[in-house]
């Protein structure tokens, strides 16, 4: 988008002065001094008490140009709270999952992946957050967090979100965006209410066919009012029982990363539907236009394209539903092992149930059928298991492919499209056997 103004024409400047003089810029802008032991403060003190203290020396720290707190935030410290997550970006935080960090059924909070289009805000007091549910309902209205849980049925799920570009290293030629590999994929226990109910508390009209979502992050250039992102859902699947507006996350608070206090859970679809510090969600008569909902994020072409070809802006389609994939989280890639080996991971098929899933350690000359759980509820990835004999030392891999209640199966390459979404080829993990 040609007027989609990223630049920061202060930034230089204000990382020039940081740099020349830390800690007098820390007392010209955050009114107190940081700098001096910056990465010993924030690795004491964790990312939460660092954005409550810049929100509060800083009333507008919202609209401060990209690369003043960012470049304060610019180490390992951005994934507090994280455990083993590799970043692949910083500004905005963007990080992802080691596939052998993912074998638990439930994904610990910690284990959760984080991806960011913008700046999340200040942590907030969940006592004080509210959700508007507004735009073509009856009764437009204003929730608290406290008058969710009085109001309407609390409910617990398991839901698997993944990211539209979850896979997009793997693209030839390259896509450009983060290049996630595997590990863009969680299966938290998300505790809120559906989103049904509370559209229907509105009052749905007649008319409607989209929502469109709205969170509490900042645009990178800090400009006022400029969102990062907003998506939305068809009015069908916002109504789906699955989709919960949740305030917590695996029985604890969400991760202040994850959303914390109230985020969207559309499980299925691309975790961009599943808006983050949700404040707001608008009912619409015409399918939503909100930052990555046009042009060509989050949307594929509308037909099979050759790798690398250039495909017309008006041919791409918005994606829906997430496809059939499996993961393997045990062995390791790259682990030793003995010649009995137990793989294990899980699979996934969006809006639809796995069926089947097939392991192989010859390439695919031939399969074994997995030991495979049921959905513990609809959206929940499932969980799978083979004892599988190797057959003598040496280097295997090990492959696993899904196969969903369509019969549809993961493939053995890639469906190559211009922003490297929808990657559900095989997982392949080398093993080697001493
Ligand atoms: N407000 C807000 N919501 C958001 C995003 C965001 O940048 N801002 N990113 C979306 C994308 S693209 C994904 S894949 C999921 C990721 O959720 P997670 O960071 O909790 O793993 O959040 C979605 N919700
Ligand atoms: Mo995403």
């Amino acid at each position: 988008m040609s007027n989609d103004d990223t630049s920061t024409p202060n930034s230089p400047d204000l990382h020039e002065f940081f740099a020349r003089d830390p800690a007098a810029a820390d007392r010209a802008f955050f009114g107190r001094e940081t700098y001096s032991d910056r990465r010993g403060f924030l690795r004491g003190a964790g990312l939460a008490t660092m954005a409550a203290m810049v929100g509060a020396a800083i009333p507008l720290h919202r609209n401060m140009p990209a690369g003043l707190i960012p470049a304060a935030f610019a180490d390992e410290n951005v994934l507090v709270g994280k455990d083993g997550l590799t970043l692949l970006n910083d500004r905005p935080v963007n990080a992802e999952t080691p596939p052998h960090l993912l074998d638990d059924a439930i994904t610990p909070t910690a284990r959760h992946f984080i991806r960011n289009n913008g700046i999340p805000p200040a942590a907030a007091d969940p006592a004080t957050w509210t959700l508007t549910v507004d735009g073509l309902v009856d009764n437009p209205m204003t929730w608290s967090i406290a008058d969710l849980r009085s109001k309407f049925e609390v409910v617990t799920m398991a839901l698997a979100i993944e990211c539209g570009g979850n896979g997009r290293a793997f693209f030839d030629p390259p896509a450009k965006g983060n290049q996630w590999t595997y590990g863009a994929v969680a299966c938290s226990e998300w505790t809120g209410v559906r989103l049904k109910d509370v559209l229907a508390a509105g009052g749905v009209q007649p008319g409607v066919v989209y929502t469109a979502h709205v969170g509490a992050d900042a645009h990178l250039s800090g400009k006022p009012g400029k969102l990062p992102i907003s998506r939305g859902v068809p009015i069908a699947k916002a109504m789906t029982g699955n989709v919960l507006v949740a305030f917590a996350q695996n029985g604890g608070p969400l991760h202040p990363m994850n959303g914390a206090p109230l985020r969207l859970v559309v499980p299925g679809w691309p975790g961009s539907c599943s808006q983050k510090w949700l404040q707001r969600i608008q009912l619409r008569d015409v399918v939503h236009d909100g930052p990555k909902m046009t042009g060509t994020a989050y949307r594929v072409p509308r037909y099979k394209v050759e790798p690398g070809e250039k495909v017309d802006k008006k041919d791409f389609v918005i994606i829906e539903r997430m496809p059939v994939k499996s993961l393997i989280t045990n062995p390791a890639n790259g682990a030793g092992a003995g010649r009995s080996i137990e793989v294990r991971g899980h699979a996934w098929s969006g809006d639809r149930t796995v069926t089947a899933v097939d392991v192989s350690h010859d390439f695919g000359a031939t399969w074994m059928a997995a030991e495979l759980d049921d959905p513990v509820n609809d959206g929940a990835w499932q969980n799978f298991r083979a004892k599988v004999e190797l057959p003598a030392a040496g280097y295997y891999e090990v492959w696993a492919r899904a196969t969903d209640s369509e019969g549809v199966t993961q493939p053995h390459a890639i469906d190559w499209n211009p922003k490297g979404y929808l990657n559900n080829t095989m997982h392949r993990v080398a093993v080697r056997v001493a």
